[in-house]
């Protein structure tokens, strides 16, 4: 049976906020003769000029992308500035990049819910501010508009017949016959236009945002139109949005799933999926993806901001491609050592800033077998209670990684150890913590909240298939 959705989630205000090439721009920041010009920021590995992670839009104009390595990048654009990412212990630093995409959160969250997404995303529910700005200010009595209000897209608006554009958009701002939904959205431009303005003058960046009646529909905009701009999508105009868009486009459509549609359903747009009912879709993809792929064709997402302005999770890893691949477990161990390391510093400035601790150790590894008959098996991520310590975490890490290699490769091979090849090589490793939660209110004392966990905080290793089902290297949603 399809799932009704509540009237009230339609008339939600929501926004996603997306900074524009984020690193280029922090890197900007610190050496503002950059400004302007081709920049590029590249990671820490300096093979072929190093990989680029963030280019700077005027850099994209000359064709350089996040692909590209610096070489390439210099061969299209040579005037293009490649900065190094931030080193520390070896692998890249990004604690600048963190501290500044928390700057621009703070500034968000003054106007309504906020969730941060990832380092330089954050949605808010504006609703509220939105509904509170309809009862005292409504837009369609303001006499002047906002500048930055009227370069907002809003998506179905006619701009075809040589109109002026941004006069166009005060007249739908302006309108009175509009319905509720339209007139909480015209709100949301103007919020949004003065919190963009707000984040530009407080700490020099800019970003792009997405305005709509839900997060999938707002993160779906934000990326529209980049950067420095904002895009809206009225109820409308859900549906002409939705129709063409490519399907592998949609969030959490762009893996398995979304080449699973495409290959055994024929559906190649959102579109597409409206001609399947949602029984059909239950029983090929089960119950819940199913009711939520029937959903997401229509635009409905009942989904909250979540209200966090904290990570869900932390996490520190590396990449050791190709020659680069980790082939004795004393080289891991020692890269494991410096992960962990970063990771506790971490949970130390959380504990001492938020008073928050984290609950579960998870270690993440990508690996292959040279003489490998079953190439699909994925080294297992495996997981601890987590105990406070650098030396601690070090060690629950190695014993993670012991556990993991001996199911990956088999006994034998498990116990292959030292600085002899052991027919194995590690390309990724990362070490997160999750479970992160304040400590309780009338603990007296940090210390003591530890002593009094110190005999159940630490049990016997268990595998992490509760936690992610996959041996996937990519850190735990939420991880910043
Ligand atoms: N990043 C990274 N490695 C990747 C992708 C991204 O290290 N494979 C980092 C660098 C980016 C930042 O994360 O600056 C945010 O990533 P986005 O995908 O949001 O891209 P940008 O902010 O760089 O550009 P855009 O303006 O297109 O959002």
């Amino acid at each position: 049976m399809p799932v009704a959705k509540p009237e009230s989630s339609d008339s939600r205000v929501i926004a996603h906020v997306d900074m524009d090439c984020f690193y280029v721009q922090v890197e900007q920041r610190k050496q503002p003769q950059l400004r302007g010009l081709p920049t590029a920021v590249v990671q820490y590995n300096e093979w072929k000029g190093g990989a680029l992670i963030a280019v700077s839009y005027e850099a994209r104009k000359f064709g350089v992308k996040r692909s590209m390595r610096g070489e390439e990048a210099k061969e299209v654009c040579p005037q293009v500035q490649l900065v190094q990412v931030p080193v520390a212990r070896g692998k890249a630093d990004l604690s600048g990049y963190r501290n500044a995409g928390s700057e621009v959160v703070s500034i968000i969250a003054r106007r309504g819910r906020c969730e941060r997404a990832s380092i330089d995303e954050v949605y808010l529910d504006l609703t509220d501010a939105a509904e509170m700005m309809l009862a005292d200010n409504p837009p369609q009595g303001m006499e002047t508009i906002d500048e930055e209000a009227l370069k907002s897209h809003i998506l179905g608006l006619n701009n075809e017949d040589g109109s002026d554009v941004k006069e166009n958009v005060r007249k739908w701002i302006h309108r009175h016959n509009a319905d509720h939904r339209d007139k909480l959205l015209a709100c949301g431009i103007l919020i949004v236009a003065e919190l963009r303005m707000q984040v530009l003058k407080e700490t020099e960046f800019t970003c792009s945002a997405g305005i709509a009646h839900n997060k999938m529909l707002a993160k779906l905009a934000s990326g529209m139109n980049k950067p420095a701009q904002q895009t809206v999508v009225p109820f409308s105009s859900v549906k002409g949005l939705l129709d063409t868009l490519p399907i592998r486009k949609m969030k959490q459509l762009g893996g398995k799933l979304g080449i699973s549609l495409q290959m055994d359903m024929g559906v190649n747009t959102v579109g597409d999926l409206l001609q399947f009912p949602e029984e059909k879709l239950q029983e090929r993809y089960g119950i819940n993806t199913g009711t939520w792929l029937w959903n997401i064709a229509r635009g409905i997402s009942g989904e909250e901001v979540e209200g966090r302005l904290l990570p869900k999770s932390h996490g520190s890893g590396k990449t050791f491609p190709g020659p680069r691949a980790l082939k004795t477990v004393p080289a891991v161990q020692h890269w494991l050592n410096q992960l962990c390391e970063e990771l506790s510093e971490r949970l130390c400035s959380d504990l001492d800033q938020n008073k928050r601790i984290a609950h579960t150790l998870t270690l993440h590894a990508r690996a292959y077998k040279s003489s490998d008959t079953d190439s699909q098996k994925k080294f297992p991520s495996k997981s601890c209670p987590l105990r406070y310590g650098t030396a601690k975490i070090q060690e629950d890490a190695f014993n993670l990684f012991q556990a993991g290699l001996r199911e990956y490769i088999g006994f034998y091979g498990g116990k292959t150890q030292g600085s002899h090849c052991s027919g194995w090589g590690i390309t990724s490793l990362s070490v997160s913590a999750s479970k992160i939660v304040p400590i309780p209110s009338g603990t007296c004392s940090i210390a003591k909240y530890f002593q009094g966990q110190s005999t159940s905080h630490f049990s016997s290793m268990q595998s992490s298939d509760n936690l992610n089902t996959e041996a996937t290297l990519s850190l735990p949603s939420g991880s910043i």
